[in-house]
This record gives C-alpha cells, structure tokens and sequence, in this order.
C-alpha cells in the first residue's frame, strides 16, 4: 500500500523467532505485539500510531483518496473482503500453519480440519474472482491488497499450487504484475 500510494516510509524488522514483538516499546505500537503496525509521524502532532493490516490499509486510503470507492456501497464490499481475508482466511491459514508445520505432534483431526476451512476460504475467493475482476468488483482496492499475499504466499504452502483454483489465479498474476506490488513484496529485504 506505502509503494501503491507513494507514500514515503522507513521500515523497522521485528525478529518474531527472538520475540522482538513482544517488547514494551512494539505493546506501546500494537498492545497486542503482532506486526505489522504503522506510526505517521507526518500526520500532524500527535503521531498516528496505526495496528492490524485491514486498519492500516483503511486509514492509508482515507489519508490519500487512493484505492477506496467513492461510493458507500462500493466502500461496504471492500470493507467486508478487508473483514473476510483478515478475520475468515488469514485465521485459517495460521491454524493450518500451527497444526501442519509447528505442533510438536500431529494432530489428524486439528489438520483436517484446518485444511477443509482453507479450501472452503479459497472457494469463497474463487467465487468471487469469478464474478469480478478484482475482490470488491471491477477495480483494484485496498480488498485486493490485503488478498494477495493469500495468493502469493499462503496458498505456496497450501494447497502448494493455484492450479485448482484458476480465478485466483488469473487475478494474482493481474495483481502480481503492478510494479508497487513488485517491489512491496521484497519488503523486508
Ligand atoms: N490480524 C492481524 C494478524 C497479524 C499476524 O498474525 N501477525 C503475525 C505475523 S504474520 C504476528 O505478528 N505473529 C506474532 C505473534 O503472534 O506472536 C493482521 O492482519 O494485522
């Protein structure tokens, strides 16, 4: 969103393995120590301290007029894809992730089930990438933005491959192809 609007930023990395997060300087930015988190040190004294990528990429939009409808109904689908993909599929993926890749022990039943509730999220997604160009209808929003590392990153893992779901697909290299994404997606280097 920060190389979409041309915004200018400094990025700060957090090592999560070394539980950098969880410091008391990152709970005064986000009080429950997960990245990412924005302070806009050029939105005026006080600093706007900003948490949560759905919250982020909001307030990113209403400070620029960039990448959010003018109209409310086509602000209410973007906001409900900003509430599907950071409330419905991002919590699937984690608890795929857990049970899948870090449990100390195989759960059959936590993995199935977790593997069921992400294809029901990607079946969701592919529905509606097969009735419009982008998530929230024919334009790129912020909806797209918060989706595309599902695309990108998530889905790499699992299922391990878009091919089962060909509007995803198409969309994500549509997506993938914008030189802001590009060059968001080496961040941090
Ligand atoms: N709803 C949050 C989820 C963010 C999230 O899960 N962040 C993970 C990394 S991708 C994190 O900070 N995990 C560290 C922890 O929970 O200790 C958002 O999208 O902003």
């Amino acid at each position: 969103m920060l190389e979409e609007t041309g915004l200018e930023y400094r990025v700060t990395d957090y090592d999560l393995v070394k539980g950098e997060h969880l410091r008391p300087e990152f709970l005064a930015i986000n009080p429950v120590g997960r990245v990412p988190a924005i302070v806009d040190h050029a939105a005026g004294q006080p600093d706007v301290v900003v948490c949560g990528t759905a919250a982020i990429l909001q307030y990113l939009a209403e400070k620029t007029g960039l990448l959010l409808p003018a109209d409310l109904a086509g602000r209410a689908r973007v906001y409900q894809w900003l509430g599907i993909v950071s409330s419905d599929v991002g919590p699937a993926f984690s608890g795929q992730f857990v049970f899948n890749i870090i449990a100390p022990e195989k759960q059959p039943w936590a993995m199935a089930f977790y593997d069921k509730l992400c294809l029901r999220m990607l079946g969701a997604l592919e529905s509606q990438l097969g009735r419009s160009r982008h998530l929230a209808g024919d334009d790129y929003t912020i909806a797209d933005i918060i989706a595309y590392p599902v695309a990108a990153v998530s889905m790499k893992r699992f299922p391990g491959t878009l091919d089962g779901h060909p509007h995803i697909a198409r969309w994500a290299t549509e997506v993938g192809a914008r030189p802001a994404v590009q060059r968001g997606m080496k961040i941090p280097r």
